[in-house]
C-alpha cells in the first residue's frame, strides 16, 4: 500500500494506523509539537460535536453573559438558517462595516481548508466585513521595514541571508533573544524538515563566536550568554554603535553610500541633541551588562565579519520599533549588509524558514475575491475597536475611527488566548450583539460565542501542503471519520451561501474534491513557469508527496542595492537605509520619532518596586500558542494542571517557593495561577509564562482569578506604538507568591451544559 500523509504547521507525517502518525522520515529533528497532535484532535471531551446556540441569545440577552451561559443544541439546517439571518440583518441595519471578519489565526496546515481564506471568501460575497491589518507576530517591522528599508516584512523575509551562508562565513554572531529550536519548530502552511539544531552545531564547530543577549539563557544553549534586562536592548544597540563611532571604526563610506539621515542619528548618538552620549558607561546601568563587555562587542562587531540578528519577540513590546531599527543602523554603522553571511538578519530561528534558501514558489490558494469594504483594524487593536466604536486613534502617520462593529464572525484563531490583557477583552466582548465561531475544539473563544459551528481537524478531510517556501508538497489525508457532525469550514459556508442566494458563486459549482484538483491544475501552471513539471493530480495522489527540485545558492539580503545603489534603490524616501527617516519625523507620532531612539518602556525593571518581576510570555515548547493544549505532550508538561512558569532558584527561595509549587502571579490586570519550575538559566529577576494555556477564569474568594496559567490576563493592550499599533505582550510586570488554597479544579477541557432542543421549538424565538 502506498504511504499516506497528513501535515501541520509544525512538520509532515506519515499516517499509519496503529499509532496515528509518525514524523516523516527525513525530518533530522521531528517537533515535540507533534507528539500531542493526534491525541488532542482526539480529546472528544473538549472536541464540538453539532452546532449550537448560545441559550441567552436566543432569549435576547446584551452578551453581558457570553462567558457563563449554556448552549442549545440545533441542526445544521437551522445553524446555517440561524447565522445567513443574522448576516443579512446586521447588513441591511447597518452595512457591512458592522461586521467584523478580521479572524486573525493560525488555524491549520492546508492550502484549500484554510480556515481564515474561506471565511474572507464567503464574507466577500456576502457583502464585505471589516478586517484586520499586520500579524501578532511583527506588526513592528510590518510598519516599520517600508519607510526605512523599502521592503516589507515579507519582502525582506524572502531576502534574509541564509543560515548557510552565515555557517560559511560569519565569524561573530551577535544574537538579540536568541536562535532557538523552540520556535523553529513552526512555520505557517507546513514544514519538512527541522534543521536549526544542525545549523547551530555547524556553528559551534567551526568556532564561531555566538553571543545571546536574552533574559533567558535558555533562548540558545551553547552560545555565550549576556542576561540583559528585558525592554532595554534599543540601549544596547545605541551603545554599541556610539562606541564604533566614538573609537573611529564607524563605515563611513557604507554610511555615506547607502543610508541617508546619518547624520542627524549620529548626532543623537553622540549627545548633540539631548546632552546625553549614547556610551557604554550610560547603557550599562540601563541593561544592567557591565560596559567593558558592551566595549568589547563593540570591537569584536568591527573586527570580525559579523551579524547582528533579532529574532521577532523583541519588537512585540513597547516601542518596539526601536529596537529593530536601532539593531539596522548598528548593522549599517558596522557595514558589513549586503555580504555573505553578514549585516542584519531579523527571525532566525523564530519561525522555521527564516534563513532557509529553498525556492521560493507563489503556489495557489483559495482566491478571495473583493472586499466591498475597505476599513480595518491593526490586528492588536480588537478590544479598543469594541469599546470604542468610532473612537479615533493614530496609525501609521494615520488619524482613524474605529467602527461600530455589531456581529463578529471569527473561523480559525483564538483571540481569548492571544490578546493581550483578556480580562479587558472580556468586558469589549460583550459589545458587539453576535458572536459567531467556528472551530473544531470548546476553546475559551468558542464557549464565549452565540452560536458555534463545529469544524472538521486535517485528521478528518483531504488537503494539499503546499508552503511557498517549503521544497515538500504533501497529499494530505483523513485519518478518521469526522467528529460528530462537524463539517468542513467549506462546506458550512457553502450551506450559508446557498441560504444567502450566492452558493454558486462561493463553489464555483466545484466540491471540496474538485477544488483540490483545480489547485492542483494552478499549481501545475507556477510550477512550470518555475521550471520544473508537477506530475498529474492522480499519480501525486498515489505517492503522496513530490519534492520540488533544488537549488541551494543561499540568498543575500541587500544584495542588489548594495551591489548596485543607484541601478537598484530601496523604495525609501531616499532610495537608500534611512537612519532618520523625515517622514515619520515630520509626522510626529506619539512613541516613535525620526529615527532609533531610547525610550524607557511604559513598564520595566527600571522602575519596579523590589519584588515585581518581568514576564516574559513567550511561545510554548509542547503546543503552537494554543492548539494542542489538550493533547498528550502539552498535558504532561503541566504542573498540578497548571502551564510551567520558569524562575531561577534564588528568586524562588527568596520568596518561599519551591520546584512543583502552585503559584500566583499577579498585577493590576489580573491574575492567574502556574506551577513553579526552577531554571537557572532565568535572570533572577524575570518570570517566563508561555502563552497559551487555554484561558480559565473564575471567581475564587471574590477574585477573578485565571486558575489555568494563561498569561495575558497579565500583559497590557495597548499599541507598541502610534506608528505600528503592534502588540506589546513582552512588556509587563507581576509579582508572585505561593498558592495556598484549595487548588480550583479546571472548568476547561470539557463541553460547556448543552440543552438538546427540538427544531420546532427555536423557529419562533429567532430574531
Ligand atoms: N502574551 C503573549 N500573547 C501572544 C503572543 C506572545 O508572544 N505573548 N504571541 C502572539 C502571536 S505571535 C500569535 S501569532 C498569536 C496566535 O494566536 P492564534 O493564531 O489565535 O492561536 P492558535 O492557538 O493557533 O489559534 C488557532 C485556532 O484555530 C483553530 N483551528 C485549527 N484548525 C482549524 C480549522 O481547520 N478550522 C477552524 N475553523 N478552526 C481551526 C484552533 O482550534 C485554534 O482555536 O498569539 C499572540 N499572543
Ligand atoms: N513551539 C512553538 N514555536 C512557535 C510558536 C509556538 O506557538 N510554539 N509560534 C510561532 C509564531 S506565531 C511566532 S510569531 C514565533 C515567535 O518567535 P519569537 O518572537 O522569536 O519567540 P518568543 O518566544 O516570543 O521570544 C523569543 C525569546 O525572546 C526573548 N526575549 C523576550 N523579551 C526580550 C527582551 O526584551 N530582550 C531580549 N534580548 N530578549 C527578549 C525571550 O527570552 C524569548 O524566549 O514563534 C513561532 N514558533
Ligand atoms: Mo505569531
Amino acid at each position: 500500500m502506498n504511504t499516506r500523509y497528513t501535515a501541520s504547521h509544525w512538520g509532515a507525517y506519515e499516517l499509519d494506523g496503529k499509532d496515528g502518525i509518525k514524523p516523516v522520515a527525513d525530518d533530522p529533528a521531528p517537533s515535540r509539537i507533534g507528539r500531542g497532535w493526534f491525541s488532542a484532535a482526539r480529546d472528544w471531551a473538549s472536541r464540538i460535536k453539532s452546532p449550537v446556540v448560545r441559550r441567552g441569545w436566543l432569549d435576547g440577552d446584551g452578551g453581558d453573559k457570553r462567558c457563563e451561559d449554556s448552549f442549545v443544541e440545533i441542526s445544521w439546517g437551522e445553524a446555517a438558517d440561524l447565522v445567513s439571518r443574522e448576516i443579512v440583518r446586521v447588513g441591511q441595519q447597518f452595512g457591512n462595516d458592522a461586521i467584523f471578519g478580521g479572524s486573525y489565526g493560525w488555524s491549520s496546515a492546508g492550502r484549500f481548508h484554510h480556515a481564515q481564506s474561506q471565511l474572507r471568501r464567503f464574507l466577500n460575497l456576502a457583502g464585505g466585513c471589516v478586517t484586520s491589518r499586520e500579524t501578532y507576530s511583527h506588526a513592528a517591522a510590518e510598519v516599520l521595514f517600508p519607510h526605512v528599508i523599502g521592503f516589507t516584512n515579507r519582502a525582506f523575509q524572502d531576502q534574509m541571508t541564509s543560515l548557510s551562508l552565515v555557517e560559511e562565513n560569519c565569524d561573530y554572531l551577535l544574537s538579540f533573544g536568541g536562535i532557538g529550536e523552540r520556535t523553529a519548530q513552526i512555520s505557517s502552511a507546513g514544514v519538512t524538515r527541522h534543521g536549526i539544531g544542525e545549523t547551530l552545531t555547524r556553528l559551534q564547530e567551526r568556532g564561531v563566536a555566538v553571543i545571546c543577549i536574552s533574559p533567558q539563557g535558555s533562548d540558545m544553549p551553547g552560545a555565550s550568554w549576556l542576561s540583559i534586562r528585558p525592554g532595554t536592548d534599543t540601549a544596547l544597540l545605541l551603545a554599541l554603535s556610539f562606541e564604533i563611532v566614538n573609537a573611529g571604526a564607524a563605515d563611513e563610506a557604507f554610511l555615506k553610500k547607502y543610508t541617508s539621515g546619518w547624520p542627524e542619528w549620529r548626532a543623537y548618538l553622540l549627545g548633540e541633541t539631548d546632552g546625553v552620549p549614547k556610551s557604554a558607561n550610560w547603557a550599562a546601568d540601563i541593561c544592567d551588562i557591565p560596559a567593558e563587555q558592551i566595549l568589547s562587542i563593540a570591537r569584536n562587531l568591527v573586527s570580525h565579519r559579523s551579524m547582528v540578528s533579532m529574532n521577532w519577540g523583541l519588537q512585540r513590546a513597547d516601542h518596539g520599533e526601536q529596537v529593530i531599527w536601532a539593531a539596522l543602523g548598528l548593522a549599517c554603522i558596522v557595514g558589513q549588509i549586503g555580504r555573505a553571511g553578514t549585516g542584519f538578519a531579523f527571525g532566525y530561528g523564530s519561525i522555521n524558514h527564516v534563513g532557509t534558501s529553498s525556492k521560493l514558489i507563489a503556489w495557489p490558494s483559495v482566491p478571495q475575491g473583493r472586499n466591498p469594504v475597505s476599513d480595518f483594524i491593526p490586528v492588536a487593536r480588537l478590544a479598543d475597536m469594541l469599546l470604542s466604536p468610532g473612537g479615533s486613534y493614530q496609525y501609521n502617520g494615520e488619524k482613524r475611527h474605529y467602527p461600530d462593529i455589531r456581529l463578529v464572525y471569527w473561523c480559525g484563531g483564538n483571540p481569548f488566548h492571544h490578546v493581550q490583557d483578556l480580562n479587558r477583552l472580556e468586558v469589549a466582548w460583550q459589545r458587539p450583539e453576535t458572536v459567531v465561531i467556528q472551530d473544531h475544539s470548546w476553546t475559551s473563544t468558542a464557549r464565549r460565542a452565540d452560536i458555534v459551528l463545529p469544524a472538521t481537524t486535517p485528521f478528518e478531510r483531504t488537503d494539499l501542503m503546499m508552503n511557498r517556501r517549503d521544497p515538500s508538497l504533501f497529499l494530505m489525508s483523513p485519518a478518521h471519520e469526522p467528529f460528530g457532525e462537524a463539517r468542513d469550514d467549506f462546506e458550512i459556508f457553502r450551506e450559508i451561501a446557498e441560504k444567502m442566494g450566492f452558493e454558486e458563486a462561493f463553489t464555483e459549482s466545484r466540491d471540496a474534491n474538485d477544488w483540490l484538483h483545480h489547485l492542483w491544475a494552478r499549481a501545475q501552471g507556477v510550477a512550470q513557469e518555475t521550471g520544473f513539471a508537477l506530475p498529474p493530480f492522480e499519480e501525486f495522489a498515489n505517492t503522496g508527496r513530490f519534492d520540488v527540485p533544488e537549488t541551494d545558492e543561499g540568498r543575500i539580503a541587500f544584495k542588489a542595492f548594495v551591489s548596485d545603489p543607484e541601478g537598484a534603490p530601496l523604495s525609501t524616501e531616499s532610495g537608500k537605509i534611512t537612519l532618520h527617516n523625515k517622514a515619520i519625523a515630520a509626522a510626529g507620532i506619539e512613541g516613535c520619532p525620526g529615527h532609533p531612539t531610547w525610550i524607557p518602556p511604559l513598564e520595566s525593571l527600571l522602575d519596579a518596586r523590589s519584588d515585581e518581576l518581568h514576564l516574559i510570555s513567550g511561545q510554548p515548547d509542547t503546543r503552537l500558542h494554543s492548539q494542542n493544549d489538550r493533547g498528550s505532550e502539552a498535558l504532561s508538561d503541566k504542573i498540578q494542571d497548571r502551564e510551567p512558569a520558569y524562575l531561577h532558584p534564588k528568586a524562588a527561595e527568596e520568596r518561599g517557593l519551591a520546584e512543583g509549587d502552585v503559584i500566583r502571579l499577579w498585577n493590576e490586570r489580573g491574575a492567574c495561577l502556574a506551577g513553579l519550575r526552577l531554571e537557572p538559566l532565568m535572570r533572577p529577576d524575570c518570570i517566563s509564562l508561555a502563552t497559551g494555556a487555554w484561558f480559565d477564569p473564575q471567581f475564587i474568594d471574590g477574585e477573578r482569578l485565571e486558575v489555568h496559567g494563561n498569561p495575558n490576563v497579565l500583559t497590557i493592550d495597548k499599541g507598541c506604538s502610534d506608528l505600528s499599533q503592534g502588540n506589546m505582550a513582552h512588556t509587563a510586570l507581576v509579582r508572585v507568591e505561593k498558592w495556598t488554597k484549595p487548588l480550583p479544579p479546571l472548568s476547561i477541557g470539557r463541553p460547556p451544559v448543552i440543552e438538546r432542543r427540538e427544531e420546532s421549538n427555536l423557529k419562533g424565538q429567532m430574531r
